[in-house]
């Protein structure tokens, strides 16, 4: 029976994930907020340092804003628009600047900020640091639950804290391995003066108050609950003496219910939240966030095998990845973008901004709200691939409002009909062109975050949702560009404008990304008018007028013109790479497609380097997926796999991982975390079509086709592994297992009859797919 036994477990263990290896840990408390782990539920986040005698856990609510509603356009400003226009084509620039920077731009100039909440301070009077031992802090991705553990005077401490989407509250439970040996206080710290903490009649800790100069009046509630022990309260704050353990229930919420409307009830929101879980037992509350998390985070697995870093903590592993490598991390990284994007997006909240929901600063880098030009739609590059459509749904119910917000924009400063977005938006959906004319004039804001409407339908075949949301949003995104595209002077075509290739040049007229977006748009207007049997002389006006649209073009040194002139320099390193938009997020150049483009594509990206913010190097790595250079793409994730520096007076600032894993610009940017996910996703599988080019629409751009292109990138660093759950356009479930660099098997699982095309290393086979039925194949695509 022994050996019996022996040789189950024998059998079994190489089977078992390796521990730890989709854990982050340390062990150390964290010092600064970047080392500290977060948790969240879509509306409220929090950032757990892990301290031994003082636990702080950061808290944030994600419409905790400055501001108030407020229309952002320029009334009127139409009426400067030909002057402007009129002096970027005679080539004066800083003319067209000035005088847009004076008749142009947003009103205010500037858009709000998102807030810092508050911090949840426990402190254990009677632990002392010095003399614990066994610390260990971690967040494990598959249940979303941080710990910190330890031991002092022969008992071991530990803390869990999850955030529950179902329960709206973040949950801290403590426990001590001997009885009676809970000793702490817990109390609530504003980050915004003139609040008031008091103790409500029913125990309940309660933070009021508002952010100063704003619309916005919040409440915080901290519940405690415990399991023996004394309970006192003075100053503000919970005293327990002696329990067993103890459960930390908090929420909180503001008058914000949407960008016009700020007349709801934050203490009577909070109370509904605290009535509903008051009586209900931690292990209840966690089996529910278990399973409502697990849903999603489960869809998908990843595997790269094991090495031996998995044993270290993650700090130590970010230092060591470059030279060591370290698979295990890669795949920790594209779950940790998973998690995250569960953390901060999930139906009926906010999108996740600049830096998700975590937020410890009032002034925080570029106010952490939303940056159209890249950043916001980065967030969203994983979402459908990597099995998480529903992440997706906050930011289309952010569209609803900025096609409202943004229509008085078009109408004011446009004189045109739909709606337009430049490159920013806030709480309050401002979408007028802010900070500067030379940048903050660009047209495609709307454009682009509207592709995403159509690439959610290409997943998820949802007609309803093609019919009642995405279409009405793209057909009037299209509306605007129907009527503000103008003749270019000098060759006829059809170009945006004032406009600029984020964010460097300058104030221009027609610079390449702007022209790939729309004719993106248009295409995937087309395609959802015919899918829906709509509108057929809208279709024949944008198939025409996208003819018309100027083209790509390759300059003087082999390289994509970012412009209209051939005006590139070969020695510009900028972190944006905006004309390459058309390979990736965009399927316009592609490998086989359009060969001439690619290759001056990839020529204006080897010009740009391989040194880059945060994000830049995620959008690089993408890049260099859909070039199928997958030994190059593996460069790149080298530099993005990286310690991550902040400035200081003495260390210079570093793109790469902070301790935490969250991706650095520096500082600290989520998009950075989002792009890699989506990157190693690219890596793997490919749904876009090869053939793809700008002048026609293929049938998987149109929806008409599915394509699943196996392993196209990847890296010879990454040679076995195995992956499940990925989705490709055309709702195709994907499964790949890979040795040695080459391909055992995929499973294709398709959730709707749909003509199919499989590639593999330069193979490629046709199924007429059928839902629900299985298609395995080998390396030979049989
Ligand atoms: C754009 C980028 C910056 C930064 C900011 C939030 O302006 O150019 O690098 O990511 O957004």
């Amino acid at each position: 029976m022994r050996e019996w036994l022996a040789l189950a477990v024998l059998t079994l263990a190489p089977a078992a994930p390796a521990q730890d290896s989709l854990t982050l840990w340390y062990k150390q408390p964290a010092q600064l907020w970047v080392e500290a782990l977060p948790v969240g539920n879509g509306r409220m986040g929090a950032m757990i340092f892990g301290g031994v005698s003082h636990e702080r856990i950061q808290f944030n609510e994600s419409t905790v804003w400055t501001g108030q509603p407020h229309d952002y356009a320029h009334h009127g400003a139409y009426q400067s628009l030909p002057k402007i226009r009129e002096l970027l084509f005679a080539g004066k620039q800083k003319e067209a600047e000035d005088l847009a920077m004076k008749e142009f731009m947003s009103e205010p100039i500037r858009q709000q900020k998102y807030q810092a909440f508050g911090d949840l301070l426990i402190d254990y009077p009677g632990i002392d640091p010095a003399s614990i031992t066994g610390y260990r802090r971690d967040l494990n991705l598959q249940t979303a639950i941080s710990t910190v553990e330890f031991k002092a005077a022969g008992v071991t401490y530990r803390r869990e804290v999850f955030a529950s989407y179902p329960a709206k509250v973040i949950v801290v439970r403590l426990s001590a391995s001997k009885p009676g040996s809970l000793t702490f206080d817990a109390g609530l710290k504003s980050a915004h003066a003139g609040s008031q903490i008091a103790l409500l009649p029913d125990g309940v800790l309660a933070m009021t108050g508002a952010v100063a100069d704003s619309a916005i009046r919040f409440h915080a509630s901290l519940l405690v609950t415990t399991e023996g022990g004394k309970r006192t309260a003075k100053d503000g704050k919970i005293f327990i003496d002696g329990a067993d353990s103890a459960t930390l229930i908090l929420t909180g919420a503001t008058d914000f219910i949407n960008y016009k409307d700020v007349s709801g009830d934050p203490a009577a929101r909070d109370a509904a939240v605290i009535a509903a879980v008051r009586l209900r037992r931690f292990d209840a509350l966690k089996a529910e966030h278990l399973a409502d998390y697990q849903k999603l985070f489960n869809r998908v697995s990843i595997s790269f095998g094991t090495s031996p870093n998995t044993q270290l903590p993650t700090d130590e592993r970010i230092k060591r990845f470059a030279q060591t490598g370290d698979p295990a991390l890669v795949a920790m990284l594209f779950q940790y973008g998973r998690y995250l994007m569960i953390g901060s997006s999930r139906p009926g909240g906010q999108p996740a901004n600049l830096q998700g929901l975590w937020n410890e600063s009032n002034s925080p880098p570029w106010d952490s709200k939303y940056t159209d030009n890249i950043n916001t739609e980065m967030n969203y590059w994983p979402v459908e691939e990597t099995n998480l459509p529903e992440c997706q749904l906050p930011l289309f119910d952010a569209l609803r409002d900025l096609a409202q917000s943004g229509a008085i924009t078009a109408k004011e400063q446009y004189n045109a009909r739909g709606w337009v977005v430049h490159h920013n938006f806030d709480l309050w959906r401002g979408t007028a062109p802010i900070n500067a004319s030379n940048h903050g004039i660009w047209e495609t804001g709307g454009a682009w975050l509207s592709t995403h409407l159509w690439e959610h339908y290409l997943f998820t075949g949802d007609k309803q949702f093609l019919r009642d949301t995405a279409y009405p949003l793209m057909k009037q995104a299209s509306l605007f560009f129907v009527d503000a595209m103008v003749k270019d002077p000098v060759t006829g075509y059809l170009i945006t404008g004032p406009s600029n290739s984020p964010e460097q040049g300058g104030l221009v007229m027609g610079p390449t990304m702007d022209r790939q977006i729309v004719r993106a748009l248009f295409g995937d207007t087309i395609a959802a008018a015919k899918a829906l049997d709509l509108d057929t002389a809208l279709r024949e006006r944008l198939t025409a007028m996208r003819a018309r649209i100027a083209p790509n073009q390759i300059g003087k040194y082999g390289q994509l013109q970012e412009w209209m002139e051939d005006k590139d320099d070969p020695k510009d390193q900028h972190r944006h790479v905006s004309h390459l938009w058309g390979v990736y997020p965009g399927s316009e150049i592609t490998p086989y497609g359009t060969p001439d483009l690619e290759k001056a594509a990839r020529q204006s990206l080897i010009f740009r380097g391989d040194e880059a913010t945060g994000w830049s190097l995620a959008w690089k790595l993408n890049l260099w997926a859909r070039f199928l250079d997958g030994d190059h793409a593996y460069r790149i994730l080298q530099n993005l796999i990286y310690p991550a520096t902040d400035k200081t007076p003495t260390t210079p600032s570093h793109a790469g991982l902070f301790p935490n894993m969250f991706d650095a610009h520096p500082p600290f940017q989520i998009d950075g975390n989002f792009g890699a996910t989506a990157g190693i996703t690219e890596m793997l599988l490919q749904g876009d079509d090869p053939y793809g080019t700008p002048t026609s629409l293929t049938p998987v751009q149109s929806g008409d086709a599915a394509f699943v292109n196996l392993l196209p990138a990847l890296p010879s660093a990454l040679p076995d592994g195995a992956v499940t759950g990925l989705r490709a356009r055309g709702g195709i479930e994907v499964a790949i297992t890979w040795a040695a660099g080459k391909l055992v098997r995929a499973t294709l699982k398709p959730s709707r009859d749909i003509p199919l095309k499989v590639r593999y290393a330069g193979k490629e086979i046709q199924i007429a797919a059928k839902a629900a039925q299985t298609y395995t194949l080998g390396p030979d695509l049989k």
